[in-house]
């Protein structure tokens, strides 16, 4: 089955509303200029919450094909939770992803496996798809467990899911310590973790609902790296952050995957 690939930037704690309607305008511009075909790629971006609503005013007002999302969601609905923005509110805004268990939510906020999991079903019920992050720290990669380690996060989320939540899923493998770093993990690695992801997924479900799962890598994607990791038969795009960040790159890396 052939998976449509997606490149979506996370923008981080980056970029103003502002900077995000003119980032936006422009890389639809280069990309219309490009005369790129949104059909053979999903290009999505993933602001700060402050942005979302400009974001989707532009996207609705010219129509654009530029999907977009939002970088972390509470795991309740409505009530007393200062601070936190829910699932409904997201889904309000046009949004068509949000990320999940990020490693640097997993490392700065009290996210552990079970709230990962609540944040997936939460999404998921509000009609939006996870972008659900695992990957292996340095240190399991010097101990040769990544696999077992990338596989036990997915795990984690997947034994309480059903089959059409799963199809849902995007599992973006992002080894940590490729995260910021210009360290990007070999394609063959790459493949090696997607191909052991999608393995186990058949494993618990079915051969249709691995094929249906898109697993995106990302750290350190640049447009020198994204070709070779996309040749990769389980690599299905990327989760680009610091790269996601100039509008040039970031319309080369899509051109790439499209
Ligand atoms: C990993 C990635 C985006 P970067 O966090 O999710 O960031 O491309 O800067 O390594």
């Amino acid at each position: 089955m052939a998976r449509k690939p997606l490149v979506a930037g996370n923008w981080k704690m980056n970029f103003d509303h502002l900077e995000a309607t003119y980032f936006v305008q422009k890389l639809a511009w280069t990309l219309r200029d490009a005369h790129f075909d949104y059909r053979k790629c999903e290009v999505a971006l993933l602001p700060s919450f402050t942005s979302l609503r400009s974001v989707q005013v532009l996207v609705e007002a010219d129509n654009l094909h530029l999907k977009y999302g939002a970088q972390a969601v509470s795991v309740t609905s409505q009530g007393a939770f200062t601070g936190d923005v829910s699932a409904d509110m997201i889904a309000h805004l046009g949004c068509s992803y949000v990320i999940v268990g990020h490693s640097e939510r997993r490392k700065y906020h009290p996210e552990d496996d079970a709230n990962i999991v609540d944040q997936v079903r939460a999404v998921l019920a509000a009609g939006m798809q996870p972008i659900l992050c695992v990957g292996e720290s340095f240190e399991e990669r010097r101990q040769g467990i990544e696999l077992e380690f990338a596989v036990s996060q997915v795990h984690d989320v997947t034994r309480d899911l059903s089959e059409d939540e799963t199809k849902q899923l995007i599992i973006g493998y992002e080894p940590v310590w490729a995260i910021g770093s210009g360290l990007v993990a070999t394609p063959e690695s790459a493949q090696d973790a997607a191909r052991a992801i999608r393995d186990h997924i058949r494993l618990t479900f079915d051969t249709h609902v691995a094929q249906s799962v898109r697993i995106i890598y990302g750290g350190s994607v640049s447009s020198k790296n994204a070709a070779q990791l996309l040749s990769e038969p389980d690599v299905d795009g990327f989760l680009v952050g610091g790269a996601s960040l100039d509008v040039d790159e970031f319309a080369n890396i899509a051109r790439i995957a499209e």
